[in-house]
């Protein structure tokens, strides 16, 4: 069986226990509700197997509350990740410059690859759409970047997502297979 680890981090209020409600099938969305530090998601996705052993995979997903208050529990969130996703609204100019702050700590002082890491321009509905408008400032213009909006068309955050997912597997299958080699070898 292969496990990740993958987090979700950014700013207040951008929507990520919204989206890993939705993308865990786990509830409906309510009232903002912050949340207290961390809340851990387990599943499967049937989508996602890893590649020909036919072993399952499980996933944890941590949703961290974006309040600068839970910084003394970052460390201990980070710990053994596999994957970051940063979630923020693309309609709030300082999300801008939070997310490198983010991405710096939860992203290169752990020593994640970028590939590690999603971007997610997550659209609140009544927001405007305002795809492509979007430009970041390095290094977050390296990073893939995709848009959510639950109103307008649910399943494409759905599909990027599971795609995020196989990646993330491939890796830490990947790294496992290096381990297993070193040990024989
Ligand atoms: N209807 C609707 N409401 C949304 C959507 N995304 C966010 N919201 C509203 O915005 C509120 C805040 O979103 P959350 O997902 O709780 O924000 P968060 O990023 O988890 O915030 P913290 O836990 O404080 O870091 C939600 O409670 C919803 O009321 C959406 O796609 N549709
Ligand atoms: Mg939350």
């Amino acid at each position: 069986m292969l496990k990740a680890k993958i987090l979700f981090v950014g700013p207040c209020e951008s929507g990520k226990t919204v989206l890993a409600n939705f993308l865990t099938e786990s509830s409906d969305i309510t009232e903002y509700n912050p949340t207290q530090g961390v809340r851990i998601l387990e599943f499967e996705n049937p989508h996602v197997t890893s590649n020909n052993k036919g072993t399952g995979c499980e996933f944890e997903l941590w949703d961290c509350g974006g309040d600068p208050k839970f910084e003394s529990c970052w460390p201990a969130l980070m710990k053994d990740s596999h994957g970051v996703v940063i979630i923020f609204n693309a309609d709030i100019p300082s999300h801008l410059k939070e997310i490198e702050m983010w991405y710096s700590c939860f992203v290169q002082q752990q020593f994640l690859q970028d590939t590690q890491c999603l971007l997610i321009a997550h659209h609140k509905p009544g927001s405007g759409s305002g795809k492509g408008a979007l430009s970041l400032s390095p290094p977050l213009n390296k990073l893939k970047l995709v848009h959510s909006n639950l109103e307008n068309d649910p399943e494409e955050i759905r599909m990027e997502f599971i795609k995020y997912l196989k990646s993330i597997i491939n890796s830490v299958s990947e790294s496992r297979d290096r381990e297993e080699m070193s040990i024989i070898t």
